[in-house]
């Protein structure tokens, strides 16, 4: 199909782009069945993608990667800005000019025997004010099959665009030409030489050599976090990686809370959960971004940006989250779990016991004690299959957020729940979230990862900047910032048994946050922050021992003294872009923390 845009900018670009990379023939996407169709034909005729049991798992897909190509690849992940101090020192950084001119060169040719697809997509409720425009440019069919379900694709997106409006311009290549004659590789990609790349100066994304969901659906955490924060910063609203959810109570009132995980913690799960008391409703808004802007009533609304989830598979279940396994009954991609011998699908925790037979990841006959899906292995499946996602989900005005939760993954310390004094101290929270290691690949087993806002990486410009940037959001005349709650379901007691059993009874803490936004519930006010009144959270039914339930809410004065010092030792990496507010919150928290043990 040949374009129907008059967008100069776009136009240009494309011609641009297929000069350098010389692909044999170009396609504009609209996001239609009939695409989805030819590119799945296409895919099952290269032998990169399975059709699963049209009875089982009606118009779904499985596609094996190569072992090499399974994650986002942070070591070759970089924010070029042009000077390498807005990067900060948690991003990699490259100068632009170089990178520019290293970049050029392996795109210089790389689509050649292959079609390039243009794929215009919006981020966001098309039309939205929140919403934004990008244009994928990608030789992977998988490509453009998972943003047809992981963003709105086709032409509604030109239409908006218009002749002068702006995009994201974001480049994609699996890294390999062809040569005529020459059978393509299943999972054709370039490990040797991945390259996920972004100037956010210019706003533009460049990605090489990986066909992987983060480092090649460019809308996703490269256009809708690492280049999205660099935009709200300079414009004054907020991207951030947050799940949203819409609560509602047994009288019908209704709370939007967004919260901030880092990866392992359970977002999906929070997402779409089914509250154990009574009377209480969770819908899903997002899963895993949330953009907000105020709104003239000095609320923050929120969007999702993205249509679609990505979720991991392993450990999803009925028992674990019906809801993601009701959203991907079908219409949805599965990358890199296992096979059943009646053409469905598999991974470990799916199920108590696995099937008798199995086809693993990697195409081979499973063998029992070794892994028959990919740790990070991926369900792309759309939003609206969700059976709770809520019916704003879709409204370009955004909902109103009364709350976001900051959580990690900490086995002591940190408390079930704790309210922030104000959007400082919440901000505060934030910057401090971190979580044991509980992946080797991530580092040394039970050390702590900072992950600050759960965004460490997806930040698009320094991070010490960002936090100011989270302060000067509360500054502005009028806003109403939502509550903020430090929240850690995975407390240990003695025995290094996780106290919290999680899942539908984080409900019990949902509903105190519901109440203490509506003004209904009580709090006492401690050294880190208000706490719930005793039996201000139910824990009545259960059946935890009299210590457990002291244990989740105790304010562990050594602790925290203790965790300053590891606060400051990170905040000393920040040089001078560390705002000095910051710096006053771990004072003014040291002084109550002593004060308290008078
Ligand atoms: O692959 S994604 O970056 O989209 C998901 C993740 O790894 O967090
Ligand atoms: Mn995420």
């Amino acid at each position: 199909m040949s374009s129907s845009s008059r967008n100069t900018k776009l136009l240009n670009w494309v011609d641009e782009m297929v000069v350098l990379c010389q692909p044999d023939s170009v396609v504009w996407c609209d996001g239609t069945d009939a695409e989805w169709d030819a590119m799945w034909e296409l895919m099952l005729n290269s032998g990169t993608a399975i059709k699963l049991n049209e009875q089982k798992r009606p118009n779904s897909y499985l596609v094996r990667s190569i072992p090499a190509d399974v994650a986002r690849v942070e070591e070759r992940t970089f924010i070029c800005s042009e000077k390498e101090q807005d990067a900060g020192p948690t991003n990699n950084w490259a100068e632009p000019a170089e990178m520019h001119q290293t970049l050029n060169g392996l795109f210089s040719g790389c689509m050649k025997g292959r079609t390039l697809y243009v794929i215009p997509f919006s981020m966001g409720p098309i039309g939205s004010d929140i919403a934004q425009i990008g244009v994928e440019l990608t030789d992977s069919p998988y490509v453009v099959t998972n943003m047809h379900i992981m963003a709105r694709v086709g032409q509604a997106v030109l239409d908006v665009l218009g002749s002068e409006g702006d995009f994201v311009p974001c480049l994609h290549s699996v890294g390999v030409p062809l040569t005529s004659g020459e059978k393509d590789a299943p999972w054709p990609c370039n490990p040797d030489n991945r390259y996920i790349v972004h100037y956010p100066e210019t706003r533009e994304i460049w990605s090489f050599g990986s066909g992987y969901g983060g480092n090649a659906l460019l809308g996703k955490k490269c256009f809708a976090l690492r280049i999205a924060s660099s935009m709200a910063r300079d414009e004054g609203w907020l991207a951030e990686h947050m799940l949203i959810l819409k609560l509602t109570n047994p009288e019908g009132e209704v709370q939007y809370i967004a919260g901030a995980f880092p990866s392992a913690c359970g977002k999906t799960n929070l997402a779409m959960l089914t509250p154990t008391i009574p009377g209480w409703k969770v819908e899903t808004i997002g899963d895993d971004i949330c953009w907000m802007k105020f709104g003239e009533d000095g609320q923050l609304y929120a969007i999702n940006p993205e249509a679609g989830f990505f979720g991991v598979a392993p450990g999803t279940s009925m028992e674990s989250n019906a809801n993601a396994m009701l959203s991907m009954q079908e219409n949805t991609i599965f990358t890199n779990v296992a096979l059943t011998d009646d053409g469905d699908v598999w991974w470990e925790g799916m199920t108590e016991q696995p099937p008798a037979n199995l086809t693993d990841w990697k195409g081979n006959d499973w063998v029992a004690d070794t892994l028959a899906a990919h740790p990070n292995s991926r369900f792309t499946a759309h939003a609206a299959q969700c059976p709770v996602i809520a019916d704003e989900w879709n409204d370009p005005k955004g909902v109103p957020i009364s709350a976001i939760l900051m959580g990690g993954r900490r086995a002591s310390i940190v408390p079930l729940v704790t309210e922030a004094r104000d959007w400082n101290h919440g901000t505060f929270f934030g910057t401090i979230i971190a979580s044991e290691m509980t992946a080797a690949a991530f580092g040394e087993i039970g050390k702590l990862r900072r992950d600050p806002m759960a965004m460490l990486p997806f930040c698009g410009y320094n991070m010490a900047d960002y936090w100011g940037h989270w302060l000067k959001m509360g500054e502005k005349e009028n806003a109403k910032m939502p509550k903020i709650y430090y929240v850690n379901w995975f407390r240990k007691n003695e025995a290094g048994k996780f106290i919290w059993p999680g899942f539908g009874e984080n409900s019990r803490v949902l509903k105190w946050i519901f109440e203490r936004c509506n003004g209904t519930a009580d709090a006492v006010e401690t050294a880190i922050g208000n706490m719930p009144a005793t039996n201000g959270i139910d824990f009545s039914s259960l059946d935890l021992s009299e210590q457990d339930s002291v244990n989740l809410m105790h304010v562990d004065t050594d602790g925290w003294l203790a965790e300053l010092a590891g606060i400051e030792d990170y905040y000393t990496t920040f040089g001078d872009h560390l705002p000095a507010e910051l710096t006053a919150q771990v004072n003014e928290l040291r002084s109550r923390l002593l004060a308290s043990k008078q």
